[in-house]
């Protein structure tokens, strides 16, 4: 594939093709573990996916064919969390987890390798999953001195269930992705060649279909466990189309024509 460098970063690749993004967290030495400046990167990069309209599905992944993520990069845990360069501790990644939340558009993990750990929870925070057969999944936190209580957690037992989410978190076990897939926790499972062109091809299906119908399903799905955010961003999302609608435009129009509105005109459906 002819992936087009949008951006260049430190510690991540930012790519897009065809309607399609890729970020790819590369640090292939540490089994793409992230420091706080791959997080900031990350993040920006996904920002930069929510303002490009020609963006309509976003891939998260790893470079090489050990590692998606393998969490925090423990050679920079200090006390309170990851020290960036500034020397300031850091649990950054929790931001990540809600842009990737909220960004109105699929993210989809294309996990091709270990996806351990709070590397684990990226994949578990993102829409879909597709995972080479050599994938392998599990946290780690209560093994190294952690723990995600956060999406990590509850969300993870929304995908497989209370007892197995206790399961994953309580023994930190490894699990194939065979397994994996057993237990609702990814998509599809393909041979590691096959990985980018069956990711590629559920993002190429994905935007065929109608943006709108998919951002509002997104958010949907979200606002059922989002509490208040949750209403607050599929409730924003009812204002942009309302806005659409002209009995909305009725408001604004009558207002600079300082006269009052005309909402008799509009229907009142059953
Ligand atoms: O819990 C949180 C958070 C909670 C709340 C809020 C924010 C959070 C943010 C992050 C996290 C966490 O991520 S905690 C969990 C941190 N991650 C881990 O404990 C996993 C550590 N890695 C491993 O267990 C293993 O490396 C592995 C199962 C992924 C792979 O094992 P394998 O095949 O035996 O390879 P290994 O030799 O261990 O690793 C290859 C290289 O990658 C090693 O470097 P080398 O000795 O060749 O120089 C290894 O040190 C390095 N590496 C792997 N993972 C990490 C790492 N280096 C730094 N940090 C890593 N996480």
């Amino acid at each position: 594939y002819n992936w087009i460098t949008e951006k260049e970063y430190s510690d991540i690749k930012f790519e897009s093709l065809d309607g399609i993004a890729k970020i790819t967290i590369n640090r292939p030495k540490v089994y793409n573990a992230f420091r706080p400046e791959t997080v900031l990167e990350m993040i920006e990069a996904f920002d930069i996916c929510r303002e490009r309209q020609d963006i309509g599905v976003v891939i998260l992944t790893g470079e090489g064919d050990k590692a998606f993520c393998s969490g925090g990069d423990q050679n920079v845990k200090g006390h309170g969390g990851y020290i960036d360069e500034q020397g300031v501790p850091r649990l950054n990644v929790l931001d990540l987890h809600k842009r990737i939340r909220s960004l109105p558009k699929p993210v989809i993990a294309m996990v091709n390798g270990y996806a351990i750990g709070g590397g684990h929870v990226l994949h578990v925070v993102c829409d879909l999953t597709i995972a080479s057969e050599n994938a392998i999944f599990g946290q780690a936190g209560p093994k190294v001195g952690s723990f995600d209580g956060g999406f990590g957690s509850s969300y993870l037992a929304r995908h497989v269930g209370q007892k197995k989410a206790r399961e994953i978190w309580f023994l930190c076990r490894q699990y194939s992705a065979k397994e994996a897939e057993d237990m609702g926790l990814v998509n599809k499972v393909v041979p590691l060649d096959k990985l980018e062109d069956e990711t590629i091809d559920w993002c190429r299906t994905i935007l065929k279909r109608s943006p709108m119908a998919i951002r509002m399903i997104k958010r949907a799905m979200n606002a059922e466990l989002d509490g208040q955010t949750g209403i607050m961003e599929l409730a924003g999302d009812a204002t942009l189309m309302f806005y659409l609608m002209e009995e909305a435009q009725e408001g604004r129009k009558a207002f600079l024509e300082k006269r009052d509105p005309d909402f008799k005109q509009f229907p009142k459906f059953p």
